[in-house]
């Protein structure tokens, strides 16, 4: 079993209008498990380490503006491929493309305003949470539920 972990933050509009519990509910009914949760108010440095590979876009002060905004809901999801299964539950990354049942697809429309961030591979979801969360803020517990969700 391929157990990861990935990092998924909901992002100011999802935090502003109220999905916060409907996402956190679509991670936890489809069994992955939550190891971290917190509402952080990011800053401009940060936000230029978690997208260091787009600060050159022409979109990418738009995109600053955006999740300078408001707060932003940052969580740690661990299960059996974690990553590649969290970027599904998201939708392609322009809501016009993102199908129905995803969170992109289910609640935007455009791609400046889609809701949600997941980690695009294992690498570097270990390098999101360990810049997005201190020691101590991600907990390892044993899940009860584990032998009714994996063979
Ligand atoms: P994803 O968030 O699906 O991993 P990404 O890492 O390529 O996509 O881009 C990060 C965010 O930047 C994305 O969620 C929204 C914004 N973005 C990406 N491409 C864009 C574009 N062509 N125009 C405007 N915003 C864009
Ligand atoms: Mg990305």
């Amino acid at each position: 079993m391929e157990m990861e972990r990935t990092y998924i933050m909901i992002k100011p509009d999802g935090v502003q209008r109220g999905l916060v519990g409907n996402i956190v509910q679509r991670f936890e009914q489809r069994g992955y498990q939550l190891q971290a949760l917190k509402l952080f108010q990011a800053d401009e440095a940060l936000l230029r380490q978690h997208y260091c590979d787009l600060v050159e876009k022409k979109f990418f002060p738009d995109l600053l503006s955006y999740m300078l905004s408001g707060p932003v809901c940052c969580m740690v999801w661990q299960g059996e491929n974690a990553v590649k299964m969290g970027r599904q539950m998201l939708g392609a990354t322009n809501p016009q493309e993102s199908l129905p049942g995803t969170i992109r697809g289910d609640f935007s429309i455009v791609v400046g305003r889609n809701i949600c961030h997941g980690s695009d591979s294992a690498e570097n979801a270990e390098k999101e949470i360990a810049l997005w969360f201190k020691d101590g803020e991600v907990v390892s517990w044993e899940d009860h539920s584990k032998a009714w969700v994996y063979e």
